[in-house]
């Protein structure tokens, strides 16, 4: 009997893991060691300065971490680009796609990159990656021919979460929120890496890195930023990813608001209103994609969730139910502007069956495609071996009801078999060919220790209403 039950457990674990794609108390502390060690890496762009080309967004929309991320965006990172950051032999430490965000943290106008590196230890052939702890990188001037980079310790063994940009504290620079998923190896290999809250680190003109804990220390696949209760100051929503169930004790289960005092201090709550009677009838609630956007033109923050949709197996699952696995839908939960949300205000997407595959969300981005003032979205998702790209575009008719005209409007909307992209995990809506509308730029691809081919200059031209993807073969 305890065998069936582990057997059960472990297709349940794997399963969940097939799917996790990668991929403490409030402290303030200065990382350390650090040290300098020249790259020599060679692109071809300009040292000009830095110009967004982002597309614009409502007040409260532009509050999004997503959204300042999109406005710090110049281009995605190849993975022959990835390839050439890794550093030392054994351990190595490679840089994972995901694990990064740019911006001018220097102020001499011209973006810089925080980024994360995974180690490998003395047999990475067998998987034996983010047992111990990685290096952060900072890369002053990223998109410059000569870098040069610092290497920063931490306590972070895996992150394969989200790096987002925000004012936190007020100071009118930016903030990088790191979510993390460090536990990700722990059901795998048996070990017990802490659980790491959200922690929000601060890099001052001269790279010096310091960070403070916020939040429930939880498996966070990734992770979202914005003013969830409209007072002017930004707020956190942390979520968890549970990749072992039946061990997580309930206070990691479900999802919780982080609400800003507007330094940077944070008093965190169950994210649902109606949480007492959500957790009688769900053992927990898992979500991979997350992210806060206002989508009815109320000016108040909604929420777009995900993880597995399309054809999911039935999982025989001893913790049912978890409302994930009931589930099997996107949504979007509507926000009221007190930064909590109730599970029942919720519209589900209806989309189209894509050849009846198990998909899984991988990223969630916003565009007004055809300009009639309603906020459209896009919806990215992968397959089970995580080598593919599937998209979805919604248009908003109005009234919370979304039309999936993926067919109608987006061009090349997938690729099953790697030969050009992988799957990535925050699409771009920038102006990339100066046209004055905005194209689809993927960004966030998977690690570059995988073997999956990332081209240089992927795109989708938008065309009138039209999305074409562009430069396959470049
Ligand atoms: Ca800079
Ligand atoms: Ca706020
Ligand atoms: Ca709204
Ligand atoms: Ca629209």
């Amino acid at each position: 009997m305890k065998l069936i039950k582990n057997k059960k457990k472990r297709s349940i674990i794997f399963i969940l893991c097939l799917f996790c794609m990668v991929i403490s108390c409030s402290k303030k502390e200065k990382l350390s060691p650090e040290s300098v060690v020249p790259a020599t890496l060679s692109t071809t762009n300009p040292k000009v300065p830095f110009s967004s080309k982002s597309e614009k967004y409502s007040k409260i929309n532009e509050t999004t971490g997503l959204i300042v991320n999109q406005n710090n965006f110049y281009r995605y990172i190849t993975q022959a680009e990835a390839q050439l950051l890794q550093f030392g032999n054994k351990p190595m430490y490679r840089f994972g796609l995901r694990d990064a965000v740019t911006y001018d943290f220097n102020g001499d106008g011209r973006l810089d990159l925080f980024g994360f590196c995974t180690r490998f230890e003395l047999f990475p052939e067998m998987g034996d990656l983010g047992r111990a702890p990685g290096k952060f990188i900072l890369i002053n001037d990223f998109y410059s021919e000569t870098k040069e980079y610092k290497v920063i310790d931490t306590d972070l063994c895996w992150i394969g979460g989200s790096f987002l940009l925000n004012d936190f504290n007020g100071d009118g620079k930016m903030e990088v929120a790191v979510f993390n998923s460090n536990g990700h190896q722990n059901v795998i290999y048996g070990i017990s890496n802490p659980l790491i809250p959200v922690r929000i680190y601060s890099v001052d003109s001269g790279f010096n890195v310091t960070y403070k804990n916020v939040g429930n220390p939880l498996n966070m696949h990734s992770g979202t930023t914005g003013d969830v209760d409209n007072d002017g100051d930004i707020d956190i929503v942390q979520w968890p990813l549970n990749l072992g169930r039946g061990i997580e004790p309930v206070e990691f289960r479900y999802p919780y608001v982080l609400l800003n005092d507007g330094n940077g201090n944070f008093k965190f709550e169950n994210f649902l209103s109606d949480y007492t009677e959500f957790k009688s009838k769900f053992y927990d609630w898992s979500t991979s994609i997350y992210e806060l956007f206002d989508l009815n033109n109320d000016n108040k923050l909604d929420l777009i969730f995900g993880y597995n949709f399309g054809n999911v197996p039935k999982v025989v699952d001893p913790w049912n139910p978890s409302y994930d696995i009931v589930n099997k839908k996107i949504g979007i939960l509507w926000g009221d502007g007190s930064g909590k949300f109730n599970s029942s205000n919720v519209t589900f997407f209806s989309l189209n069956s894509f050849q009846n595959l198990w998909l899984s969300l991988s990223g969630a981005s916003f565009t007004d495609f055809d300009t009639d003032g309603d906020i459209d979205v896009l919806l990215a998702s992968t397959t089970g071996p995580s080598k593919a790209y599937i998209l979805f575009l919604l248009e908003n008719k109005g009234n919370k009801v979304f039309e999936d005209v993926t067919s109608k409007y987006l061009e090349g909307s997938s690729e099953l078999d790697n030969t050009y992209y992988t799957h990535f995990y925050q699409p771009m809506f920038v102006d990339k060919d100066g046209d004055g509308d905005f194209d689809i730029v993927p960004n966030l691809s998977t690690a570059a220790w995988e073997s999956y081919k990332v081209i240089s200059n992927l795109y989708w031209e938008k065309q009138g209403k039209n999305f074409i993807r562009r430069n396959l073969n470049n």
